[in-house]
């Protein structure tokens, strides 16, 4: 018997039960099994190549205790590295270099922060902001605005049907039809809200689309008051140096119409590829509100006199971020909205 041997070999098996016990990679245990079991350098190897120079007596025992301390040693190393792919039973240590999570930031979409805009500079005209059904009847979205029903816009090709004589709204002007059977004048509203058209979505494009339209009706209301309130809206919302242009055209709910442009909010009116070299910018169609609209309604058209306008809040949403495609608009990907953040 070698109680030298034997002794050594109890120290060993403490040493790498110990060592083992505070490794706390994979990496660290293969360090510690090549220290311990390794073939050539291994402590453990070592010792058992010592068991040949002991005498037949002590070799049996210190054989089994050496046998047994390498199964012993080489099962822990197993089973706690088991432990650590597992990731339960002690894994890594937690890697405190990993960043924090960033709080999400919600944002108001382009075309609502055009529209709030908007209806904040007419506040200050006295318009109050109202809103109105989207599914409506042929006679509110077009025969009360002196459209009839054999009008190109109201085909079947250009408009949403839902049932007969029920459809999407094309525009948001049967919110004011509503306003006006409701309300005697004098009325200054503001009407934000979808519409919709039978239109190919494309880059300016979009079958539903955000639109506002105005209206105001009282005594003695002319072309002068409209001019005024859209030159007065176009400085409050691009700036004091804005000035508008008022070129004729026609909608067959306003007499006299006309297309209104703004001078170019980018190049201040020289001349970019935002305004084609224009100078200019179409921003709304308006006019003064036809008397065939006031007697669908019940109003007094030899009293009142009213004007409207429509605009497109996503073209002006457009323009004023630099958004080259409609699309982008509806995609909810939040790479693009985060941006308005
Ligand atoms: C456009 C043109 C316009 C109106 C909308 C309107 C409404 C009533 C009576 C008269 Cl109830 N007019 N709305 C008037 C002129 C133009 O929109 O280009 N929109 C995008």
């Amino acid at each position: 018997m070698n109680p030298g041997m034997i002794d050594r070999l109890s120290a060993l098996e403490e040493e790498a039960r110990a060592e083992i016990a505070r490794a706390r990679s994979a990496q660290e245990l293969e360090q510690l099994r090549i220290r311990y079991l390794g073939r050539r350098e291994g402590v453990l190897t070592q010792l058992m190549k010592e068991l040949g120079s002991l005498s037949a007596e002590e070799r049996p025992a210190a054989g089994a205790a050496a046998n047994r301390v390498k199964t012993a040693v080489s099962t822990l190393l197993e089973e706690t590295r088991a432990g650590l792919d597992g990731g339960a039973a002690g894994g890594d240590a937690e890697d405190l270099t990993l960043p924090g999570r960033a709080t999400w930031q919600g944002a108001r979409h382009p075309v609502t922060l055009v529209v709030d805009e908007i209806c904040a500079v007419f506040a200050g005209l006295g318009f109050t902001r109202v809103r109105g059904p989207e599914a409506e009847t042929d006679w509110y979205n077009f025969t009360a605005l002196n459209t009839p029903l054999d009008h190109p816009a109201a085909d079947m090709h250009d408009t949403f049907y839902l049932a007969p004589g029920v459809l999407l709204r094309s525009h948001t002007s049967p919110v004011q039809i509503r306003t006006m059977q409701e309300y005697a004048p004098p009325i200054r509203v503001l009407v934000p809200g979808m519409a919709y058209r039978r239109d190919p979505f494309d880059a300016s494009h979009a079958p539903a689309f955000e639109q506002l339209e105005g209206l105001a009706v009282d005594e003695g209301i002319t072309f002068v008051d409209l001019k005024a309130t859209l030159a007065e809206f176009a400085r409050g919302l691009f700036g004091a140096r804005t000035t508008v242009r008022f070129r004729p055209s026609f909608f067959p709910f306003t007499e006299p119409s006309a297309e209104v442009d703004v001078s170019c909010i980018l190049c201040g009116g020289a001349g970019c590829s935002a305004c084609k070299g224009t100078g200019w910018v179409e921003i709304m169609g308006a006019g003064m509100v036809h008397p065939a609209v006031f007697e669908s309604v019940g109003y007094d058209a030899e009293r009142y006199t009213g004007f409207a306008f429509g605009m497109g809040p996503a073209r002006i949403a457009m323009m004023r971020y630099g958004i080259p495609d409609i699309r982008l608009l509806y995609e909810a990907d939040v790479r693009f909205l985060e941006q308005f953040a």
